[in-house]
């Protein structure tokens, strides 16, 4: 009786400890880039990329009645990263879907949507050798709201008493001194990066005698698609 309560304990721990590996296979999703693409658009298909863990050998389903195809799935060896095409079809239409990837220990869905056409009209321009560009990086030229001065997610950065630290530029600043730069002439503007940018101190591009620097550049992003 002893032996045959020892052989059930055995078995309920050797299911536990199975149950236990297989749930720390299962892939997850922790971000998709880009999380959206256009129908009928001239880049087409997309290739996306998703960052998750157990992601080993994946392939992905786009739900049939999306018009969505995925192929060309490729994984880093770490299953950290999937990376796959997305075809978008003729017909597919504008609307929010979930791409299943599927692995050997379990699917996880990844959400991708389909946004509608923009009109090119009044929105694109390209610029001639007749313009006049004016090349600025937004944190240094004008602070037009310093309630984003120092966001809760990278506080500390902003310090204007630090050369390499944030100093509260942004793009109302910009925007407020349009009549100034139509005043010098300017008819095209070019800044720095304005992608989201490392929320730490950067110890690594270190100059002498500033031991600690910032994205306030634009060159450190960190996220396209924030
Ligand atoms: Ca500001
Ligand atoms: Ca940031």
């Amino acid at each position: 009786m002893k032996n045959k309560l020892r052989y059930i304990v055995f078995l309920l721990l050797s299911a536990y400890c199975l149950m236990l590996a297989v749930h720390a296979q299962t892939p997850t999703v922790e971000k998709i880039e880009p999380p959206n693409w256009w129908a009928h658009y001239s880049v087409n298909p997309v290739r996306v990329l998703v960052r998750g863990k157990n992601l080993t050998g994946a392939n992905v389903v786009a739900p049939s009645n999306s018009g969505l195809k995925a192929y060309n799935f490729r994984t880093s060896d770490n299953g950290h990263y999937l990376f796959f095409d997305v075809e978008i079809g003729k017909d597919a239409k504008v609307g929010k879907y979930n791409l299943q990837i599927q692995t050997r220990s379990g699917n996880v869905n990844a959400p991708f949507e389909i946004s509608p056409k923009i009109a090119r009209r009044n929105r694109f321009q390209g610029y001639t050798p007749d313009d006049v560009i004016y090349f600025l990086m937004p944190d240094r030229f004008a602070d037009g709201d310093t309630l984003n001065n120092d966001p809760a997610k990278s506080k500390g950065l902003y310090d204007r008493a630090k050369g390499r630290h944030y100093h509260g530029g942004d793009l109302q600043g910009l925007i407020d001194k349009l009549p100034y730069l139509k005043s010098l002439g300017v008819t095209a503007i070019w800044t720095t990066p304005v992608y989201d940018n490392n929320d730490k101190v950067d110890t690594k591009e270190i100059y002498p005698g500033v031991p600690e620097t910032t994205g306030y550049h634009g060159y450190g992003a960190v996220d396209m698609y924030a």
